[in-house]
């Protein structure tokens, strides 16, 4: 298997808004996370994933860029950035800035443009459409609630656009657009970035002739149904590769929502046509129903079926492609809300299984800022204590519609919400969690005062130390290329509590066991497994018991070394 940086990092996901408020105006900015490198050189990660810090109206905090080489007020000013780019390299960390060209704000100057007049040099920027019927010109729904296109009084057309009114969605077919796009990418990759991750990027082509598509008992059909994978998709991959990529050392992920594995083989293909990884979303689709309101349920995610998906995930694009690994990010809820338990007695315990689970497995490994605290969701009580607009407009949407009751759906939404992943990053106990000295645009987890870093990094059995040797296993231990490059296999496959794998590379066996329950499990080693002698890697239990009949307890984890 080729080997590359971007295969053993481990990439941490900050989002500006939420880390560290330096100005004391409640909102987090590039100097507060200039002011923390030091910390996360300290977890062992050695890229930053950025989350947008682009001139913005923030009517999607931030993923709707007005200006794409100018920074937000809110977050400081290029002075700041540059600042932040040279102190990250300097602390051996590589930054990876977030791109978002599916959409532009409606404030960008592209759009100002194109929706000035129909004959526009810019008209064709974005996608207009003639009314159907005095109607939308498609059945197609946003993911942000109502339809996917807004009617433009000036020129009596409607723009497409797959997330907020505000977020018109960029025309891929005109090679002005795409011409503009890698400009742009290249004027970031000469200021020294280290690499993209790239905002739905499975949805820039779109059908041929922007079709009706299945409306599975809603009001709309969803719209990435007719966006996600398109006709054109790789071919435009290729072609930024070819003009912009190719030329700079970068890591490059891709968000493709609605990609499945046949289509991440091309996407993140070994032989580097196109893009380095893809973020997939199966595993964090699983406890989502298939109706039009599916996001918005309290089940839980099987455990049997979530193994078996994974695992699919790690064999089929071994040698082919490449995996990134993750559980958290800025759009999900927090995984020790979702898939532990955050109970004070569980939490903890469970934060490190669900990341022993996780990092030993093969792919890159992405950690979201506070996972590394086993940092929890946030006890919403009201519409009123939510900033997010998808959770805002699921609300009205399926009360007004009468499909839910409000008490019930807003408990749901409680817990599923984006913004229990937005609230700020949990500092030390003092006011505010040390996020800011002014108030926060969205209020602290009251559960600062029991978790927070400054009390973890001063705890060597907290979270924050045990994701420390996670790392420091994977990017340097003897046993690196095994973690980083050995193949996989899942075995106990039927187990409904224990997510138990191998890796395996040059005679060595890694052998990992994760008791994804709150009782106790009982391991049998498997028949066909060497009994040779059991090195323990990690464990978030005391004792090094060996592999091979074991009684673990509630969310306990062990890795060990068979050689
Ligand atoms: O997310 C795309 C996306 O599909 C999200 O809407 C996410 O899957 C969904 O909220 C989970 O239910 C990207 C960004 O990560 C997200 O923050 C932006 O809002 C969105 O694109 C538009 O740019
Ligand atoms: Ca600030």
């Amino acid at each position: 298997m080729k080997k590359a940086w971007w295969k053993e990092s481990v990439i941490y996901q900050v989002y500006p808004r939420s880390f560290c408020d330096s100005n004391g105006d409640g909102i987090g900015d590039l100097k507060g996370i200039t002011g923390k490198l030091d910390y996360l050189q300290e977890l062992g990660v050695n890229v930053i994933w950025l989350s947008p810090v682009y001139r913005s109206p923030n009517d999607d905090n931030g993923y709707d860029i007005s200006d794409y080489q100018d920074i937000m007020e809110d977050f400081g000013t290029m002075a700041d950035f540059d600042e932040l780019l040279a102190q990250a390299h300097a602390h051996g960390l590589k930054i990876v800035m977030d791109l978002v060209v599916n959409h532009t704000s409606d404030e960008h100057a592209w759009f100002v443009e194109s929706r000035s007049s129909r004959d526009n040099p810019k008209r064709d920027y974005y996608i207009w459409r003639e009314p159907r019927n005095g109607k939308e010109p498609n059945n197609w729904g946003s993911f942000f609630s109502g339809p996917a296109w807004e009617f433009d009084e000036t020129t009596g057309m409607y723009y497409l656009h797959c997330f907020s009114k505000k977020q018109p969605d960029l025309n891929w077919e005109n090679p002005e657009v795409r011409d503009q796009v890698f400009k742009m990418m290249t004027w970031w990759c000469d200021k020294g970035i280290d690499g993209f991750r790239m905002d739905v990027i499975s949805m820039i082509s779109k059908k041929e002739g922007l079709p009706d598509v299945e409306t599975n008992g809603g009001l709309y059909g969803h719209c990435s149904l007719g966006t996600c994978n398109g006709p054109h998709v790789h071919e435009y991959l290729q072609e930024m590769r070819n003009r912009v990529l190719s030329r700079y050392d970068l890591l490059t992920v891709g968000e493709c929502a609605g990609v499945t594995i046949e289509e991440a083989k091309k996407y993140a293909n070994s032989e580097g046509t196109e893009l380095n990884m893809v973020f997939q979303f199966e595993h964090t689709d699983l406890d989502a129903r298939l109706t039009p309101d599916g996001k918005w349920y309290k089940d839980k995610i099987d455990i049997v079926a979530l193994k078996k998906l994974l695992s699919r995930w790690e064999t089929e694009l071994s040698e082919i492609a490449w995996n990134s690994l993750f559980w958290c990010n800025h759009d999900q809820p927090r995984i020790v809300s979702r898939l532990g338990d955050d109970s004070p007695r569980w939490r903890e315990t469970s934060a490190k299984c669900i990341a022993t689970c996780l990092h030993m497995m093969q792919g890159t490994p992405y950690v979201y800022q506070g996972e590394e605290l086993g940092m929890t969701n946030y006890p919403f009580r009201s519409l009123s204590d939510f900033r997010d607009l998808e959770s805002i407009n699921a609300y009205h949407e399926w009360v007004d519609a009468g499909v839910r009751q409000p008490e019930e759906l807003l408990e749901a939404i409680a817990y599923k919400s984006r913004d229990n992943a937005r609230t700020p990053f949990q500092w030390d106990d003092g006011p505010n969690a040390g996020f800011t000295t002014g108030t926060p645009w969205i209020a602290v987890n009251p559960n600062y005062t029991r978790i927070n870093a400054k009390e973890q990094l001063a705890r060597p059995d907290s979270v924050f130390h045990y994701y420390q040797k996670l790392i420091a296993l994977r990017r340097q231990s003897v046993d690196s290329e095994l973690i980083v490059y050995g193949d996989y296999a899942l075995i106990l496959p039927d187990d409904p509590q224990l997510f138990a794998y191998l890796r395996r590379l040059g005679g060595k066996t890694l052998l990992v066991v994760c008791n994804l329950s709150g009782e106790k499990a009982s391991f049998r080693k498997p028949d066909d497994l060497p009994a040779a002698s059991a090195r323990q890697l990690i464990s978030n239990y005391p004792g090094e018991p060996a592999p091979y009949s074991l009684v673990m307890e509630p969310w306990q984890a062990n890795v060990w070394v068979l050689e």
